[in-house]
């Protein structure tokens, strides 16, 4: 059991399918620590996912297990990605959902990058 009740991390989950090149993706950045696309259902006119290469679970699995050097590289990439697209001056917002209740549906730690318009307000 990884540490928010989600079940061991499975190698054969899409995300570490497309990080092993076996399935294709509209990618946005990467680096030595991530790899960085377009989402296929894109809730806002820029919807990108940031996923860091290891086998982390969540998010509360990529802060306890993950090496520091890893977890920085992680973070740094999240910035170069908005960067990369255009987001810095307008602003975007980051979200990871962990777990059964946040609705998580990918078992590979990932952040959501939304922009390209005025967000509003956040809503649990
Ligand atoms: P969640 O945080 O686990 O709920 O988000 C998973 C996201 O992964 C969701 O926005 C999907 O549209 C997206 N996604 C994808 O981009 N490519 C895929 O092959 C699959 C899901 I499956």
């Amino acid at each position: 059991m990884s540490v928010t009740g989600l079940p061991p991390y499975d190698e054969g989950n899409i995300f570490a399918r497309i990080l092993r090149g076996e399935i294709p993706c509209k990618k946005v950045h990467e680096d030595s620590w991530a790899l960085a696309f377009h989402d296929i259902h894109p809730q806002a006119p820029v919807h990108v996912l940031v996923i860091p290469k290891g086998p982390y679970v969540s998010a509360a699995d990529f802060h306890a297990s993950a090496p520091a050097e890893l977890i920085a590289g992680f973070w740094r990439a999240v910035s170069a990605t908005a960067k990369a697209l255009g987001l810095e001056e307008g602003g975007y917002r980051i979200l990871a959902n962990m777990g059964a209740d946040a609705g998580q549906e990918v078992p590979h730690f990932h952040v959501h990058i939304f922009g390209g318009r005025p967000l509003g307000r956040m809503v649990p």
